[in-house]
């Protein structure tokens, strides 16, 4: 088997579903109760800021109270004992890899635990509500919005992203449906590429063939497992 030297690891909702926060796109999804045009896009922020700052306030609790699970923990291993290069993409908000020990993250769609200032374009962190919009600590403008990346703007750190995916010899998908680009798209671009592809997920997803292998299963067996082999190598 050839060596791996460098990894990219792109994560989805459900590696947080077993720490019980909800998926997008399941029956019980949170796109459920909450239509997607409503709470993530910048339109529907426009329509009824009230709505939207009070769905990701409660997220924001939610996230708060959630705890790691043996997905996150066993990256989390892999950070501190792979010596290669190794890139932790996630979509999610949520800070469970951190809390899981993974330090080499990227937060594409942007963190719950963080405030954005459309005024003056700072970042605070944020732990409590962001209610009916508090001033920004920096310009003093009740211009702060949760730092999420909503359907049709910019999702952050595109160009590391496809720096590691353009350089990695196996690419690693968990949890996530591949329904939404740019992430979507990553496993093609790491194949093109010549990396090894492998996708780790409770259930064929709507790019399960775009792998080179498929592994179904809860992410709290799966990751553990997987992280096993790759430090046994
Ligand atoms: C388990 C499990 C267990 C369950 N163990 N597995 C037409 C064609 C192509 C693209 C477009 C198009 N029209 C518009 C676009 C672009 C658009 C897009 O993709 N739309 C699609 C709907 C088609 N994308 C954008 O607008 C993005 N921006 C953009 O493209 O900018 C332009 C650009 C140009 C060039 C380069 C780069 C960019 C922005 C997308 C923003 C997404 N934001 C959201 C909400 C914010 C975060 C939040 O509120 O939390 O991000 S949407 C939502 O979906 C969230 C997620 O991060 C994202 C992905 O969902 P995820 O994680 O895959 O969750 P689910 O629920 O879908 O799947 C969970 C999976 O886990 C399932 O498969 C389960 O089986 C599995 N699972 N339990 C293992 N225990």
């Amino acid at each position: 088997m050839p060596d791996i030297n460098s990894i990219v690891v792109l994560t989805g909702a459900g590696i947080s579903a077993e720490s019980g926060l909800r998926t997008f796109r399941a029956e019980d999804g949170l796109w459920e109760d909450h239509p997607v045009e409503e709470v993530a896009t910048p339109e529907g922020f426009a329509r009824d800021p009230a709505l939207v700052q009070r769905f990701y306030d409660e997220r924001r609790a939610q996230v708060r109270a959630a705890q790691p699970n043996a997905a996150h923990e066993a990256l989390g291993r892999l950070d501190r004992e792979f010596t290669g290069e190794l890139l932790i993409v996630t979509q999610n908000i949520d800070d469970l890899h951190e809390r899981g020990g993974a330090k080499r993250v990227l937060h594409m769609h942007g963190e719950s635990l963080s405030a954005w200032c459309q005024s003056c374009n700072a970042r605070h962190r944020w732990e409590d509500t962001l209610g009916d919009g508090p001033p920004c600590p920096s310009c003093g403008e009740a211009a702060m919005r949760p730092d999420i990346v909503w359907f049709g703007e910019m999702p952050y750190e595109m160009e590391p992203i496809f720096d590691a995916l353009s350089a990695c010899d196996l690419f690693v998908s968990i949890g996530t449906s591949g329904a939404v680009y740019p992430a979507a798209g990553f496993v093609q671009q790491a194949a093109a590429n010549g990396a090894r592809t492998l996708e780790l997920n409770l259930e064929e997803s709507l790019g399960s063939r775009n792998f080179d292998e498929s592994r179904l299963g809860p992410a709290s067996t799966l990751v553990p497992q997987w992280v096993d082999e790759v430090l046994a190598r």
